[in-house]
């Protein structure tokens, strides 16, 4: 059984998981056959593990956070970094948005929207902008063993997306909601009911298939029991949809953790972790 820790969020000014970038998992012929691949990607071990992102300050971030969110890695001596358009916010649960509104205000914390229902819908949400310039939206929701709910990414071609996370990752469509009002569509990707744990929130605004990436995101992970494998899986999509695996799978020289990671065909990075050397990272970290 894997720990019930919170999805954590992690800073980090450089990329922790440096690795020849080519083209696709060379050489990788499959051994197994690509139904039986992609059906062992829906049965493997997975949860989000944490989302990681770029600060100008690392002491400045974690002063700032008010929110319950973990923190980790180390400064690299940027001092500034690009969001880009493409990145969207971090979801935060709370049980009263209201009042954690409040509590940000406070403590001197910037406030970029208003709590009240989010246009179209029902959810109360708001939205906290925090030093680097990162929005993180509020939502109120009952208790969650997950406080960091969502990750929102914004996409050229939503079919395209779906079909890539669910290939690739073995992850379900969980819901899907059009807002034509808005002129926008998100589907929520994930392995859980979206209640219980993190999902990517990808987002696709009518007539906007092109994003600036920026250097500031970096990354979800995610688990996996056989990164070799989910890397045959990984490619299986990217030959069908697009995207490039950036790191083959593999242990990272000096921690031994095997991790593979890859763009899907928007650009946005994955790592997938080995479960065991993921664990064993932590129990040397309690
Ligand atoms: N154009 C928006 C589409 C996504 C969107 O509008 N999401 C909702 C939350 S699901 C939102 O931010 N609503 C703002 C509001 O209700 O004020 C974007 O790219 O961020």
């Amino acid at each position: 059984m894997l720990p019930e820790v919170p999805l954590l969020l992690s800073t980090v000014t450089e990329q922790i998981c440096p690795g020849p970038l080519r083209s696709m998992a060379e050489g990788a012929t499959p051994v197994v056959p690509s139904h039986e691949l992609l059906e062992w990607a829906k049965q493997d071990k997975r949860r989000f593990l944490h989302a990681v992102y770029r600060v100008g300050d690392l002491d400045r971030t974690i002063n700032n956070f008010v929110l319950m969110i973990r923190t980790f890695k180390t400064d690299y001596g940027v001092d500034k970094y690009d969001i880009g358009t493409g990145f969207g916010h971090f979801t935060i649960a709370t049980q009263d948005v209201y009042k954690l509104v409040e509590d940000i205000k406070a403590k001197g914390g910037t406030i970029t929207r208003e709590p009240g229902p989010v246009k179209g819908g029902s959810s109360v949400i708001a939205f906290a902008k925090d030093p680097d310039g990162y929005l993180f939206e509020l939502i109120q929701r009952g208790p969650t063993p997950e406080p960091l709910c969502q990750v929102m990414l914004r996409v050229g071609d939503l079919d395209r997306a779906i079909k890539f996370y669910e290939k690739a990752l073995g992850m379900r469509l969980l819901k899907k909601t059009d807002r034509p009002e808005q002129k926008y569509t998100i589907a929520m990707m994930g392995y859980a009911d979206e209640y219980e744990t993190t999902v990517l929130e990808l987002t696709y605004n009518y007539g906007v298939t092109e994003y600036t990436k920026g250097n500031a995101y970096a990354q979800v992970a995610i688990s996996t029991d056989d990164v070799y494998k989910s890397a045959e899986v990984v490619n299986l999509a990217i030959q069908e949809l697009g995207g490039k695996i950036t790191r083959q799978p593999g242990p990272i020289p000096g921690i031994n953790t095997k991790i593979t990671s890859f763009l899907d065909p928007d650009g946005w990075k994955t790592v997938l972790v080995d479960n065991a050397d993921f664990l064993k990272e932590l129990k040397a970290n309690e």
